[in-house]
């Protein structure tokens, strides 16, 4: 499928989108939410794609919301409509496992998208931040929740009050990504996480994400039960039994998704 705003590609197993407002360095316009919501039911109806990664360009993963879209809103405006909570969450309430590959800008609402990403990679030119208080405003899609659970309330705290961008190497000390690459190699490198993961049984990978992101939910007492319960629903799985077999013989597991 053709989008205005992203390219959005199927590689394998792997689906891949990619932002493309280059001249706008991938503001996030309600056109561009609305085609990555569209590639994303795209990519989770379909049965052969097992991770996705959604990266932007060199200069920049994305430097927030449209604000000059935005500019004209009045309280009327984003509260009847819920400033655009439903295309906003899209990213995060995706099932599917997903990598945010960032290179350059990550600012606003590029950041709070990356963050709905299940895993961060950075390019060494990565830079992170929440500039809202500097144009009058305060994070809306996770900013303040995402950021603070990611690297504490005290650096949390001071890049939403200072508008302050980290660069990746501070972002990856801090624990917001899982690792820096060159720039360079980002998208290669993004790209064999994802196949790797997608390698793996589909459903298990699923349960996995769905566990982890419990953590953030759930006392810890509700969290194990809840990992407990879905390592048990994995023995009605015909992976877990495949899995396991192959252990045995010892040979490479053939899966088959189910
Ligand atoms: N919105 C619209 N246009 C943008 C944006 C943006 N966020 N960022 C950059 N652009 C445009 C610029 O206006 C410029 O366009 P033009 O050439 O037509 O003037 C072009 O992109 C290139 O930008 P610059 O010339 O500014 O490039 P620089 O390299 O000089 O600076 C910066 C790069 C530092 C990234 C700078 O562009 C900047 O500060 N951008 C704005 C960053 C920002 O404040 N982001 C936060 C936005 S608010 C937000 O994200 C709230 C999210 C809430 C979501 C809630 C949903 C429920």
């Amino acid at each position: 499928m053709s989008y205005e705003n992203i390219i959005a590609e199927k590689k394998g197993n792997v689906g891949l989108i990619t932002l493309n407002r280059p001249k706008a360095l991938n503001a996030l316009c309600d056109a561009l939410i609305k085609d990555i919501g569209a590639a994303l039911d795209d990519f989770e109806s379909d049965e052969d794609i097992r991770a996705i990664v959604i990266t932007g360009s060199e200069r920049a993963f994305a430097a927030g919301a449209d604000i000059k879209e935005m500019a004209d809103y009045d309280y009327m405006d984003v509260y009847k409509n819920d400033f655009i909570t439903k295309g906003w969450t899209r990213v995060a309430s995706c099932r599917k496992p997903t990598i945010a590959a960032v290179a350059g800008f990550a600012l606003g609402g590029g950041c709070e998208m990356a963050m709905m990403c299940d895993i961060m990679i950075a390019a060494d030119t990565a830079k992170f931040g929440q500039p809202e208080i500097t144009i009058g405003t305060i994070p809306g899609a996770g900013g303040t929740q995402r950021l603070t659970r990611a690297v504490g309330k005290a650096k949390a705290m001071e890049m939403c009050l200072t508008g302050r961008m980290m660069d990746a190497e501070e972002a990856e000390r801090a624990g917001l990504v899982a690792r820096i690459v060159p720039a360079d190699s980002l998208l290669d490198e993004a790209m064999q996480l994802a196949e790797k993961i997608a390698s793996f049984s589909g459903p298990v990978s699923m349960k996995v994400k769905e566990s982890v992101n419990k953590a953030y939910e759930m006392t810890l007492t509700e969290g194990l039960m809840f990992e407990r319960r879905e390592f048990h629903s994995t023995f009605a799985l015909e992976d877990r039994a495949e899995g396991m077999k192959a252990f045995g013989e010892k040979r490479k597991p053939a899966f088959k998704h189910r």
